[in-house]
């Protein structure tokens, strides 16, 4: 269903000052998203702040070259602002979990609140809701709402919300990428944004420790469950003669998943506290949050997670005989050919 912008046309017709804002340890698309409203709406002449409930991570400081997306925690005047703005827009979420000390502050206020987001949620934030939960990134939704304004993003804009939606759709592999979502990627494309240096500074920016350290990662990658299940394990020793970061990590699983016939993966690593956190990912057949439920964890169907005691041939163990159960409990689907 497509959105009906009006409202939003005319919130911004009638109003001034604009706080925007979007989820503790914000991704690609919700810095992206807030960029690129924020300077639309600059563009037609209003004050706009960006107060996020954390700081901007740095692998994607890139986006902000001038440091003008903030953390509630840099200065008392920043909450001064939220409570004292005309709306607050939200991004890339819709629960007030993942909003911290800035949705806090946002439900001491009767400020007009409107929300931009394409997350399934049960939570409404007192909003005016503008929701494409089919929509791949936050960052198309900006993009239509620019359309629907017939106005064309700047450069910069452009490049903002490319790499929103490019990060959303992994690179615009992922089932929700549709003829739509390319057809954005187009105008934006031809508003400026530049695909192949945008892909460099998303994903070509490792340091050689992070190398080093999938080496020996991928290099005990084993196979269970008849070939459907994947898993492999990082340990503080392995950071330590990598000289790697814990986020250093972070595809590790996925590149589990590029093996032929998988359905799910797993990767292990062992927390400074000797405990184990699990990242699960599966296939869009499998479900991993039943597994990562009965470990007390939580998440996404394709992509889930959850802490386990050491030691760590035990949480192997657990851990196989869980996907086990479960992927007996979920067959793969019958393929029509
Ligand atoms: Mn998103």
């Amino acid at each position: 269903m497509p959105i009906d912008w009006s409202p939003l046309k005319e919130i911004i017709d009638q109003q001034n000052r604009f706080v925007l804002t979007s989820h503790v340890r914000p991704d690609a698309d919700a810095l992206g998203s807030e960029l690129g409203m924020a300077l639309l709406l600059r563009s037609l002449g209003k004050t706009v702040q960006i107060i996020n409930p954390g700081a901007t991570p740095a692998h994607l400081q890139f986006l902000d070259p001038d440091g003008e997306i903030k953390s509630v925690h840099d200065a008392p005047a920043l909450k001064q602002a939220i409570l004292e703005c005309d709306v607050h827009i939200v991004l890339d979420t819709s629960a007030w979990g993942q909003l911290g000390e800035v949705g806090k502050l946002m439900q001491k206020s009767t400020t007009q609140k409107v929300v931009i987001d394409h997350h399934v949620s049960s939570d409404d934030l007192n909003a005016i809701q503008f929701k494409d939960t089919s929509s791949p990134a936050t960052g198309c939704l900006v993009y239509d709402f620019t359309q629907a304004i017939d106005h064309t993003p700047s450069a910069r804009a452009a490049s903002c919300l490319y790499a929103a939606i490019a990060t959303d759709t992994g690179w615009f592999r992922f089932p929700s990428t549709t003829s739509k979502t390319m057809r954005t990627i187009a105008n934006l494309i031809d508003a400026g944004a530049n695909p192949a240096e945008l892909y460099t500074l998303l994903y070509e920016q490792a340091a050689v420790p992070r190398l080093h350290l999938s080496g020996i990662v991928l290099q005990r990658v084993a196979t269970a469950c008849h070939g459907q299940l994947a898993y492999t394990y990082v340990t503080q020793s392995d950071f330590a003669r990598s000289k790697a970061h814990p986020a250093d990590t972070e595809n590790l699983v996925n590149q589990c998943m590029t093996i032929a016939g998988i359905r799910a993966a797993f990767i292990l690593v062992q927390q400074p506290n000797r405990k184990y956190k699990v990242s699960l990912r599966s296939r869009v057949d499998f479900d991993v949050t039943p597994i990562a439920e009965q470990l007390g964890g939580g998440g996404h169907r394709q992509a889930s997670g959850a802490m386990l005691p050491g030691p760590k041939d035990a949480a192997l163990k657990k851990l196989i005989q869980l996907f086990e159960e479960e992927l007996k409990k979920q067959p793969p689907a019958e393929k029509n050919h």
